[in-house]
């Protein structure tokens, strides 16, 4: 989480970056979709989430920190992970 810290704040404000992990089942539980794993580790932004039943979808803006918004935010990035 660190890598994708420093890689958001590296791009300041000009690229929000999705980060695969929603409440889609119920408002709060943050789960990696690709897993189904809870998402044990968060850095959300003081105040966030907020969006309850609306917004499900975890976003990284530029400050680096995690906020929930609509799933249909356009022109995020995705976050990739690769077996090396
Ligand atoms: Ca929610």
């Amino acid at each position: 989480m660190t890598i994708i810290y420093h890689c958001a704040v590296r791009t300041g404000s000009s690229h929000v970056f999705w980060l695969g992990a929603s409440d889609w089942g119920q408002d709060g539980q943050f789960y990696w979709l690709r897993t189904g794993q809870n998402v044990a580790y968060n850095n959300f932004a003081a105040g966030y989430p907020s969006g309850g039943r609306a917004e499900s979808c975890i976003y990284v803006w530029g400050d680096g920190l995690w906020y929930d918004q609509f799933c249909t935010v356009a022109d995020v990035r995705p976050l990739c992970q690769t077996v090396s």
